[in-house]
């Protein structure tokens, strides 16, 4: 379905990594009747304001990036956050998308629905073969049930709702905080503190040796569009690079690009997670898709906007 610049666009989650960069490329590309609602103003758990929503605005095509959040610690530590407020967010918006004849859905999902031990590079078709990773099970549950709802609206009343599955994302916009966040910008917060700080320590949880795949938001937010435009499938699509690096090897890249040389200690105390989750990424490249950013590329780009925004917070 090709969707001209005037269409009627809702972009849920607008202010978060995904959303944002969302929002930044659909206007970049000149849509102009974008559709947009903080937290504060719509909260998407609740469903008679998700529907009074879709009466009001009246969408014709909804980009579903938003959702609750977070790394590995996260995860383990809020498990019922993840699994409730993604079912709710997930169920509400693609239900209501369905009664108010939305033209076409895209629902964001994760890497982490597949699982722990599938053959790498995971493709599409693992989904729901093995027993999923225990730190993130929760989330990924809330999220496979999410392609669940998609495909079943799509069987029983023909809607065209499509699912995306992002691989680990970062770029400008990220969650810093060293609690909640993933390890790339914990680990460029940390190793850019150290550097300011004069430390010569940094500590990396886990042993370093998981590997993971990284992919630049402002791609991602580009794979979306391309999707919206291009697949009108039931299936999954997996939305990533094709490449993955261990985190030990993460650590070192993002010591080079911030300019630090100290030593990296590795907490054995904290969890690796899965041991890895590259995708098989051949669907997207069918589709004609292809990323723009290297990882080093990628990280000096996200590295910019965060000192950017440290300015912008020492200007205040
Ligand atoms: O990015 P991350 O938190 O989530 O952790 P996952 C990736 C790996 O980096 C783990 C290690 O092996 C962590 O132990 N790591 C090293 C760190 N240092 C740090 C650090 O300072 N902070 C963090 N956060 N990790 C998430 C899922 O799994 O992937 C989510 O829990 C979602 O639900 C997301 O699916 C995409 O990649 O392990």
């Amino acid at each position: 379905m090709e969707f001209n610049p005037a269409t009627r666009c809702f972009v849920a989650g607008h202010r978060g990594l995904v959303g944002s960069a969302l929002l930044r490329h659909l206007q970049d590309q000149g849509y102009n009747h974008l559709l947009v609602r903080t937290s504060g103003e719509l909260d998407l758990r609740n469903q008679a304001a998700v529907e009074a929503f879709f009466e009001a605005e009246r969408p014709e095509v909804v980009f579903l990036a938003a959702a609750k959040v977070g790394g590995i610690a996260a995860n383990n530590e809020y498990p019922a956050d993840f699994i409730y407020d993604n079912l709710m967010i997930e169920a509400n918006v693609i239900h209501a998308a369905w009664r108010h004849g939305v033209k076409k859905l895209l629902f964001l999902g994760s890497s982490c629905i597949y699982p722990k031990f599938a053959d790498q590079p995971l493709v599409e078709s693992a989904l729901l073969t093995g027993a999923l990773e225990p730190t993130n099970e929760p989330y990924a549950i809330a999220k496979i049930a999410g392609i669940k709802l998609c495909q079943s609206y799509r069987r029983q009343y023909g809607c065209n709702f499509i699912s995306g599955m992002p691989t680990n994302l970062y770029g400008p916009g990220d969650n810093y905080d060293l609690q909640s966040s993933h390890v790339l910008p914990a680990l460029l917060r940390k190793v850019h503190e150290a550097k300011v700080n004069g430390q010569r320590q940094v500590v990396v949880w886990g042993t370093g040796t998981p590997r993971r795949e990284f992919m630049h938001v402002d791609d991602l937010a580009a794979a979306c569009v391309h999707l919206m435009a291009h697949y009108d499938g039931a299936e999954p699509v997996n939305l990533g690079v094709g490449e993955d690096v261990a985190i030990k090897d993460l650590a070192r890249l993002i010591q080079a690009v911030v300019g630090w040389d100290g030593e990296l200690v590795f907490d054995a105390s904290k969890p690796d997670g899965t041991p890895r989750k590259l995708l098989d990424c051949s669907v997207l490249h069918g589709l004609g898709f292809k990323h723009h950013y290297d990882l080093e590329a990628g990280l000096r780009h996200t590295y910019e906007a965060y000192l950017q925004n440290l300015g912008e917070v020492v200007a205040v």
